[in-house]
């Protein structure tokens, strides 16, 4: 793994640890998901709510599995990186791990499914994982390369790709949870 795809999960870490503690556990997905559902406005309970839980608990499910923790209650940062070390060097995981996340949470962000992400969707999802919306704004405008206001859903797969995978420092889908810089800065 190149500095610049660890500095991007040791962010994507941060940002899925919703409450700082330095490990990653199903309260900081169900946590992630309740935030969704209230900026949304759906009733606690609803099944709308309880739609966006089960949607983001995937995530949750799938790290786990990939890592090898599917029986422990935490994963940290050590197993994470192993984790992403295992799919940037496997082509099947690429296809089946990546993208099939990336279908999954591009259904959970497009709320209004009408098949595209709008900006407001984006900040939206962004802020629920406690993201500043002038950051979620600047990540948007690098994701939506040709400016159109909107991903469909063969860019976010491209983004989200790029993310995990792509050593390019140019590469837009880098931008897709903020600014991964700083964070690569005070964990090194
Ligand atoms: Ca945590
Ligand atoms: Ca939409």
């Amino acid at each position: 793994m190149t500095e610049l795809q660890k500095a991007k999960q040791v962010h994507y870490f941060n940002v899925l640890d919703y409450n700082g503690d330095g490990v990653l556990e199903k309260k900081d997905f169900l946590n992630v998901a309740d935030r969704l559902a209230e900026q949304r406005g759906y009733e606690d309970g609803s099944s709308k709510h309880r739609a966006v839980r089960q949607e983001i608990l995937r995530i949750w499910t799938n790290a786990r599995a990939l890592s090898g923790q599917e029986d422990k209650a935490q994963i940290t940062l050590e197993d994470w990186l192993e984790h992403e070390q295992e799919v940037i060097d496997s082509t099947v995981l690429v296809h089946s791990y990546v993208q099939g996340l990336a279908r999954a949470i591009f259904d959970t962000l497009d709320a209004d499914n009408d098949g595209v992400i709008s900006e407001d969707e984006y900040l939206t999802f962004f802020e629920s994982f406690r993201g500043d919306e002038g950051d979620g704004s600047a990540a948007f405008q690098k994701l939506d390369e040709d400016g159109e206001g909107y991903l469909t859903r063969q860019q976010f797969l491209k983004v989200v790709t790029q993310f995990h995978i792509s050593d390019e420092p140019d590469a837009p889908g880098n931008w897709l949870f903020g600014p991964y810089q700083e964070a690569a800065g005070s964990e090194a």
